[in-house]
């Protein structure tokens, strides 16, 4: 008999036990069959990382998607062929997969098909470390699960259905008490996420009456942005050739060469087609990129799909709402690259472009150059008249920049202040005098 109060994941088959995999990729022209192989190592990447062993890649022309197996019939019997004949466990599919397609084609393969999206929740699931990711990580799983429940149960019905009293129906009712305790549990997570954001609120609010300068360290998974903050802070933090090596923001401090002293944040990787369950839920962990003063982007310049990468990393960034932020363009791995070509493309097309090789310490001098320019140049000083009514924006002032002068004229408040330039739009009617 099937316990009533058993949730789903207790009996859905454990990826966990699942060793080979074969991939599938698709590719609308033939002209995208070579961008489709680099699609596909990317994901055997990802099937690296999560601990499968990929025995067959398979990029497949796709002109049109079928409604409900996705691929045609003849092109899923072939892939059957070559799962059975390589013994494969599962099979990963590169592009997004619709519920009712995933469950048609489980029943085709007769072993579970999962997409990207799945294999990144998955990874990330088995990564996180602190509180906040994980509470983020299973936000994301519920809600990516939701509407796939019934597939769950059918694989239930399978492992059962032979005579040991799984009746007809129950796994219909079964699946409705699992959807409610999935939303409820949506909802719990959601509340305490908002908790624990607040308490990150809490803590940016102090950094920012630090008023020490911070720059975020983000770009592609697998770029190198540990190695970067390990090499300059020597902050023991993971470094790994695996995708999504770090999930939490790491924070240490760094003193420039001037004397300055600064913040250097390492961030979670970025990826191209990130799920978007994920995006939302480590919106609040990303969001710390929203309020640095400046980015440090490091791109991979050895990988063949930097200029893809570095393209979708703003993607990502525009997606999180992080615009008009100052970006110093890092091109990492510069050891590992005997085409200098590359190099001058990524010079020409952003500003502010230094080349290092993190783990040869190689270029630091000048990136710490640029660094304290940005500083110098994003700050500027101003001398300001605000009337009693305003004095709200005094107090919200204070907390980000450096009050130099303050003194009464009247009822109005003449402060001069240091503070970051792109808050100059903010107080623009304020301003009497610029430096
Ligand atoms: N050759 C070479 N390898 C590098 C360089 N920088 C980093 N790596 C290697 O690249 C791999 C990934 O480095 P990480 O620092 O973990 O990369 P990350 O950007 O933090 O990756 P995620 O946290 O997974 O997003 C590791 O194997 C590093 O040793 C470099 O300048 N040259
Ligand atoms: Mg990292």
């Amino acid at each position: 008999m099937v316990d009533q109060n058993r949730l789903y994941e207790d009996i859905r088959y454990e990826i966990g036990d699942l060793k080979t995999a074969i991939l599938v990729g698709s590719y609308p022209f033939s002209s995208e069959r070579s961008l489709c192989k680099e699609h596909i190592d990317e994901l055997e990447s990802l099937s690296n990382t999560y601990g499968f062993e990929v025995v067959s890649k398979n990029p497949c022309p796709l002109r049109k998607i079928e409604a409900s197996t996705y691929l045609k019939k003849g092109k899923i019997e072939e892939l059957v062929a070559v799962a059975d004949e390589k013994k494969a466990d599962v099979v990963i599919f590169d592009d997004e997969i619709a519920p009712n397609q995933q469950r048609h084609l489980e029943t085709h393969f007769k072993r579970p098909v999962i997409d990207r999206t799945e294999l990144i929740l998955e990874i990330f699931s088995k990564r996180a470390q602190t509180r906040e990711a994980k509470l983020q990580v299973e936000l994301a799983k519920s809600e990516y699960q939701l509407p796939r429940l019934k597939r769950l149960w059918t694989h239930l019905s399978r492992q059962v259905a032979s005579g040991k009293g799984f009746l007809k129906g129950e796994g219909e009712r079964q699946i409705e008490l699992d959807r409610r305790m999935v939303r409820d549990r949506i909802s719990r997570l959601k509340k305490e996420i908002q908790g624990v954001k607040k308490e990150r609120h809490l803590q940016r609010r102090a950094r920012l009456r630090s008023k020490i300068p911070t720059f975020a360290i983000i770009g592609y998974t697998n770029v190198g942005k540990s190695t970067l903050l390990r090499a300059l802070t020597q902050a023991d933090v993971l470094v790994e050739d695996k995708l999504f090596a770090t999930l939490d923001t790491t924070t240490r401090s760094f003193t420039l060469p001037d004397r300055q002293k600064v913040l250097l944040i390492d961030t979670v990787g970025f990826i191209r087609k990130i799920p978007h369950s994920l995006v939302a839920a480590f919106k609040s962990t990303l969001e710390e990129t929203v309020y640095t003063d400046v980015l440090i982007h490091l791109i991979d310049v050895n990988h063949p799909l930097a200029e893809e990468h570095s393209d979708s990393t703003y993607a990502v960034l525009k997606e999180l709402g992080v615009k008009d932020r100052t970006v110093i363009t890092v091109l990492n791995k510069s050891d590992l690259v005997d085409n200098k070509g590359v190099l001058s493309r990524f010079k020409l097309k952003y500003p502010r472009v230094v080349t290092i090789s993190a783990t040869k310490q190689t270029g630091f001098p000048k990136l710490m150059r640029v660094m304290m320019d940005v500083i110098k140049s994003s700050r500027i000083i101003v001398k300001l008249c605000i009337p009693q009514k305003n004095y709200a924006v005094l107090s919200e002032l204070m907390e980000e920049g450096r009050l130099l002068h303050q003194e009464f004229k009247e009822n109005d408040m003449l402060v001069e202040m240091e503070i970051s330039s792109h808050l100059k739009q903010k107080i623009a009617p304020f301003i009497i005098q610029e430096a």
